[in-house]
C-alpha cells in the first residue's frame, strides 16, 4: 500500500550540509519525493507540529532549534513509506537508539540534535501533510 510520509531535514542537517546525504538514502531505499521546499519555520507552525510534546521539558529548546534556521521539508511516498523513513532515521537518541547504518546512527551525537523528523504513525503523516503541504 502506497503511503506518504513527512520528513524534515532539520535545521542541524541544513547548516551541516546533509540534505543531500538524506535525499540520497530516501531515493536508494526506493521511496519517492512527492514535494520538496526549503523553508524557515514560523514559531506557530513549530507548535503545532510538535503539539504534542507541549508539556515536556525540553519543548522551549525545541522549537528554538526548529525555528533556528531554514528546514527542508518533504513529502515521501512509496509501500509503507512511514515505517520505511523511521527505518532510515534511526531511534531518536542517536547514540543509544540509533545503530549505525542509519542517518542519525551515522551522523548524530545529540538527541536534540538529530538531524531529521519522519512522521511516525499513519495519522501523524496525515496530520503533518496538511499542516507542511495543504495544497499537495
Ligand atoms: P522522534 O523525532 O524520533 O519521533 P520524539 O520523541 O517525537 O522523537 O521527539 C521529537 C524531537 O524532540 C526529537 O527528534 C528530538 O529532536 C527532540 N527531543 C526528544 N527528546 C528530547 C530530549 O530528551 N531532549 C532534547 N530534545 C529531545
Amino acid at each position: 500500500m502506497t503511503e506518504r510520509t513527512l520528513v524534515l531535514v532539520k535545521p542541524d542537517g541544513v547548516a551541516r550540509g546533509l540534505v543531500g546525504e538524506v535525499i540520497s538514502r530516501i531515493e536508494r531505499k526506493g521511496l519517492k519525493l512527492a514535494a520538496v521546499e526549503l523553508r524557515t519555520v514560523p514559531q506557530a507552525l513549530a507548535e503545532e507540529h510538535y503539539a504534542e510534546h507541549k508539556e515536556r521539558s525540553f519543548f522551549g529548546e525545541l522549537l528554538e532549534f526548529i525555528t533556528s534556521g531554514p528546514l527542508v521539508a518533504l513529502a515521501v511516498e512509496g509501500p509503507r513509506a512511514i515505517a520505511a523513513f523511521r527505518q532510515l532515521a534511526g531511534g531518536t537518541d542517536p547514540v543509544e537508539k540509533a545503530t549505525p547504518g542509519t542517518i542519525r546512527g551515522d551522523f548524530a551525537l545529540e538527541t536534540q540534535y538529530n538531524l531529521v523528523h519522519g512522521s511516525d504513525s499513519p495519522e501523524s503523516a496525515e496530520r503533518e501533510l496538511k499542516l507542511w503541504f495543504p495544497d499537495l
